[in-house]
């Protein structure tokens, strides 16, 4: 799974990567610090399947009976109007964004950041505009690929070399895009039985438009939170914008304090402690104390929750833990719950074994579910916390 940090120039994508990861990458208040994408890896948080049993698994992990799951994180170069035709840095950034399987697209929230990444008053930006331009220049990126291909796709389809679909689907494999989501636009659209030549701009428009929706679903992260005074624009966002408020910057400091051990945090609190035995410089207590009043304000620095969001409420994620001894609940070296797979909600039981290996998949047997012991088939739907063993004539080991 890999969620992809987009938006305008300046507006805190890398120090939302760098505290998501916790690998530091250049960020700085101008635009265009980052040119080439940064890749890390960071973790959504959920129960571990050993929050019900009488000992914690123990796994590196697992912190109390939270599991830690890892997913890729891609931090891509600012954008500007027009890059869809190459302004700015170009499309190299929409194709850099297009391998996610979603989008965060971070906004100064405080409006302090002009729509070409220069720094502004607070306030005298209008967020709403950075998220309609972004939108924008995908879709008209999208349209510039599809008119490119246009008269061809339309001879391939009078010579009946290929269908409306597959020849769609064709022009943006590239980007992620597959036949299910070409399928699921045209008929939702009754684009189907219409022929090409016959469509409108507007059914093209439409087409896009909800190609890119489905294909990269976004949410925007409401960034520098800490700088707004109040958040109404945050409400008005949210009318027609699935969004969460965020400070990336708190994040970082609470990170770095917490590695230094400094404090006690865990990401997605909405709290931290400081330790007894650790005298803090006034600089590290001032900085702390702004945190605190940041956590106040908006409850929690929101970084985790968006990559939450992102995975289990918009692509709908479940965790599985796979284990080779279903009594023990651990892999054949004893270790319990060894490990935790984000898989689509659909997912049935060969899925996972395939997941977990093809040799495994290819040879399925059936399955068994640890908690209720009960042996289960290939097309069995896995739900979220299962632990499930497969039996394969190919086993490893
Ligand atoms: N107050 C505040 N400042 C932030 C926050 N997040 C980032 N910043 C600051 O905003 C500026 C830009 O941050 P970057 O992370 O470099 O932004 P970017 O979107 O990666 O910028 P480009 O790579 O140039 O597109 C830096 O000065 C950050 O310290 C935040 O949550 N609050
Ligand atoms: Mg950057």
């Amino acid at each position: 799974m890999q969620i992809g940090l987009i938006g305008k120039a300046n507006v805190g994508k890398s120090t939302f990567f760098s505290a998501a990861t916790e690998t530091m990458v250049q960020s700085g208040n101008f635009p265009f610090t980052t040119i080439e994408p940064n890749i890390g890896v960071s973790y959504v948080k959920t129960e571990c399947a050993c929050k019900n049993l009488q000992t914690r698994c123990g796994n590196s992990l697992c912190l109390e009976g939270t599991r830690f799951v890892p997913i890729k994180l891609i931090d891509v170069a600012g954008l500007v109007p027009g890059a869809h035709e190459g302004k700015g840095l170009g499309n190299q950034f929409l194709t850099d964004a297009m391998q996610a399987d979603a989008l965060v697209h971070v906004v100064d929230i405080s409006g302090s950041t002009d729509i070409h990444g220069q720094p502004v008053s607070i306030g005298t930006h209008d967020p709403l505009e950075d998220i309609k331009f972004v939108e924008e220049e995908f879709d008209l990126w999208f349209k510039q690929i599809l008119d490119r291909e246009w008269p061809k796709l339309i001879k391939e389809i009078e010579q009946k070399r290929t269908k409306i679909s597959e020849g769609l689907t064709h022009r943006f494999t590239g980007l992620g895009i597959n036949g299910s989501h070409v399928d699921q636009i045209l008929n939702s659209l009754s684009l189907k039985a219409k022929q090409l030549n016959e469509w409108s701009d507007s059914d093209i428009m439409k087409f896009l438009k909800s190609l890119r929706k489905l294909s990269k679903p976004m949410l925007i992260a409401s960034n520098k939170a800490d700088l707004c005074e109040e958040l109404d624009i945050i409400k008005k966002i949210s009318i027609d914008f699935p969004t969460i408020p965020c400070s990336a910057e708190t994040e970082l400091l609470l990170r770095k304090a917490s590695k230094a051990g400094l404090i006690d945090y865990v990401s997605g609190s909405n709290s931290f402690s400081g330790k007894q035995d650790v005298n803090l410089s006034d600089e590290q207590n001032n900085a702390l104390h702004l945190a605190k009043n940041v956590l106040n304000k908006i409850g929690v620095t929101g970084i985790q929750k968006i990559l939450n969001y992102v995975i289990f409420d918009i692509l709908k994620m479940i965790i599985v833990f796979p284990v080779e001894d279903e009594t023990k609940l651990s892999n054949k070296d004893g270790q319990v719950l060894p490990d935790a797979k984000l898989l689509s909600s659909t997912s049935t039981a060969k899925d996972l074994a395939f997941i977990i290996h093809q040799d495994i998949g290819k040879g399925f047997l059936h399955a068994i579910d640890a908690k209720t012991k009960q042996r289960i088939g290939a097309e069995h739907y896995l739900k979220n916390g299962d632990i499930i063993k497969i039996v394969s004539t190919l086993s490893r080991g």
